[in-house]
C-alpha cells in the first residue's frame, strides 16, 4: 500500500535536511509517494500567509508528515501543522552516540512534551502600555492523554524510570493540576515512577541524565529540557522528533531554521534522518527504520562528520555516507 507523506521543508537549514531524509526514504525504496508544500518565512514575505490553506490540506490529508524547520514564523506554521495532524504527544529521544565527543555519553532519555497547551497557547495580550500578559492553560483531558502516553510508551520501550517534571510549588493551580493528574495516572498503570521540579531537574540532566529514562513534560518545559539534553549529547544535529496524534503524525528535528548556517550545505541532516526514522516506526516499516537508525550511527561513530560535531564534511557527504551504509 501506497503511503503518502507531506513533505514541507520550511525555512532555513530546513530546506537543506528535509531533501535529505527523503533521498534516504528513497533509497529504502519503501512505498511512499512524497508530496511537497510550502510554508515559513519565506512564503509568509510573498504571499503574506505562512501556512497556506494548500500546506495545511496536504498535512491534514498525508499519511504522516516530514517538516524542517520554522523561522521567525514558527508560531504560524509548526503550532498549527501539529494541530492539524491531532497530535498532542511530542516525542524528543536524547540520546548518546558512541565515537562522538558528547559531554554525558551515558545519555538515554525520551521526552515526552505534552504538545497543545501550556503557555504555546497564543493568549497574550499587551494589557496597557509596557504591561503584557500570556494565558498558561492546562486542563485535565490533555494532562491525561500527555500523562497515558508516557507511561504506555515507557512500558512498551522498556525503559524502568519514568519522571514528572513540572513546578506545581510556584505555578499551584496549572503544574499542580498537572502533576496531580500525571500521578494519578502513573498510580493507575502500577509503575513506578519519580517526580521533579524542573528547574532542578535541569541541573540534574546534565549531572547525571544516566538515571533518566521517560521524562513527561509540560509543553515549555519538554521544549527547553529537550534543547539542555541536545546540548550534553554533542548538539541540536542529533535530536529527532515526532508529534504523535490519534490517526495522524509530524515529524520534525527538534533544531529550528538555524540561520546562521543556512545556506551553506553544511547542516547535520542525522537529526532530520532520524526523525525519517520514526516516521518509518509509525508507518510499521520497523526492520527499515532499524537499518536506518544503524546506518546513521555508523555515520556518526566513523564519519563523515558535519561542522556541528567537529568535521569539515557537508550535508550531502554525510547523507550520501548514510545511503552507501543501507
Ligand atoms: N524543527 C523544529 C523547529 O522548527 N523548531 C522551531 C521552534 O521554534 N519550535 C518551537 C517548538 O518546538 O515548539
Amino acid at each position: 500500500m501506497t503511503h503518502e507523506i507531506a513533505v514541507i521543508p520550511g525555512d532555513g537549514i530546513g530546506q537543506e535536511v528535509t531533501p535529505a531524509a527523503v533521498e534516504v526514504l528513497d533509497a529504502l525504496q519503501v512505498d511512499f509517494e512524497f508530496v511537497e508544500g510550502e510554508a515559513g518565512d519565506a512564503v509568509a514575505e510573498r504571499t503574506g500567509e505562512a501556512l497556506p490553506e494548500e500546506t495545511r490540506a496536504l498535512a491534514a490529508d498525508a499519511d504522516a508528515t516530514l517538516f524542517g524547520a520554522a523561522g521567525e514564523t514558527a508560531a504560524d506554521v509548526i503550532l498549527p501543522l501539529r494541530s492539524i495532524v491531532g497530535s498532542f504527544a511530542n516525542v524528543r529521544p536524547a540520546r548518546s552516540y558512541p565515537g562522538l565527543d558528547a559531554i554525558q555519553p551515558e545519555t538515554d532519555i525520551v521526552f515526552i512534551r505534552e504538545n497543545t497547551e501550556g503557555v504555546y497557547t497564543g493568549i497574550e495580550s499587551e494589557i496597557t502600555d509596557g504591561v503584557r500578559t500570556l494565558t498558561r492553560v492546562v486542563t485535565e483531558e490533555a494532562s491525561r492523554d500527555i500523562a497515558e502516553f508516557g507511561f504506555e510508551y515507557a512500558r512498551k520501550n522498556d525503559f524502568d524510570d519514568v519522571t514528572i517534571a513540572h513546578k506545581a510549588n510556584v505555578m499551584r493551580q496549572t503544574d499542580g493540576l498537572f502533576l496531580d493528574v500525571a500521578e494519578e495516572v502513573g498510580d493507575s498503570f502500577g509503575m513506578e515512577y519519580d517526580t521533579a521540579l524542573m528547574d532542578a531537574l535541569a541541573m540534574h540532566l546534565v549531572q547525571r541524565p544516566e538515571e533518566y529514562g521517560v521524562v513527561i513534560c509540560p509543553n515549555l518545559a519538554g521544549d527547553m529540557l529537550s534543547d539542555l539534553s541536545a546540548g550534553i549529547v554533542g548538539g541540536l544535529g542529533l535530536l529527532p522528533s515526532a508529534n504523535v496524534g490519534e490517526a495522524n503524525a509530524l515529524f520534525e528535528p527538534v533544531h529550528g531554521s538555524a540561520p546562521d548556517i543556512a545556506g551553506q550545505g553544511i547542516a547535520n541532516p542525522a537529526a532530520m534522518i532520524l526523525s525519517a526514522a520514526m516516521l518509518l516506526d509509525h508507518l510499521e516499516y520497523g526492520e527499515e527504520a532499524d537499518r536506518l537508525r544503524t546506518a546513521v550511527e555508523d555515520v556518526l561513530a566513523e564519519g563523515p562528520r558535519t561542522p556541528d560535531l567537529g568535521g569539515d564534511a557537508g550535508t550531502e557527504d554525510v547523507t550520501t555516507a548514510v545511503i552507501d551504509r543501507l
